[in-house]
């Protein structure tokens, strides 16, 4: 078992995530994908949440449209930090799956990310920032990670003046 899960709801979930698998891999931290559903594989879930601790995972990334209690299920069933995408599907585009992930009752926390395929991508980021909280080498790539982020808006900003003229 890898220090990540990242689990999908169905198998249609896959092409939204793929920033998170790009970016878990630019960071070469180790994941498993798995699909699991919260209402249709609903044992599965409570199973795979429930003997994760002492499989060894750090961290699990849910993501899931419409009614997406992915994230809360799996929650319910660890203490381990538990990051929640919500997926756009229609035809509510997103907004259903939002409130379901990130309206979870007191006691049960769920770190809800952005709607989409961008929040694949910060689900990943967030699952590293707490890897790295014991990990220092982790730390220095999410500190390089940034410094290129920024110097790649700097870039942008320059080249699209020079190409006004402004
Ligand atoms: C959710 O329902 C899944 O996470 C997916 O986003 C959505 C539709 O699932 P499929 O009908 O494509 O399996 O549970």
């Amino acid at each position: 078992m890898k220090t990540v899960i990242v689990i999908l709801g169905s198998k249609s979930d896959l092409h939204d995530m793929q920033g998170s698998f790009d970016t878990l891999d630019c960071f070469g931290v180790s994941y498993d994908v798995r699909i699991i559903s919260a209402h249709r594989t609903p044992d599965a879930a409570a199973d795979l949440a429930g003997k994760a601790a002492e499989n060894g995972v750090k961290v699990l990334i849910c993501a899931a449209g419409m009614a997406a209690h992915l994230a809360g299920a799996i929650a319910a069933h660890t203490v381990l930090p538990v990051i929640g995408v919500p997926l756009a599907a229609p035809p509510f585009n997103g907004f259903d799956s939002l409130l379901s992930t990130v309206q979870m009752p007191p006691g049960i926390p769920v770190a809800a990310v952005t709607a989409g395929p961008a929040g694949g991508k910060n689900a990943a980021l967030l699952a590293i920032e707490i890897l790295a909280l014991s990990d220092p080498a982790l730390a220095r790539k999410l500190l390089d990670f940034r410094k290129a982020q920024t110097e790649k808006i700097l870039t942008d900003d320059s080249d699209q003046r020079r190409e006004r003229g402004n």
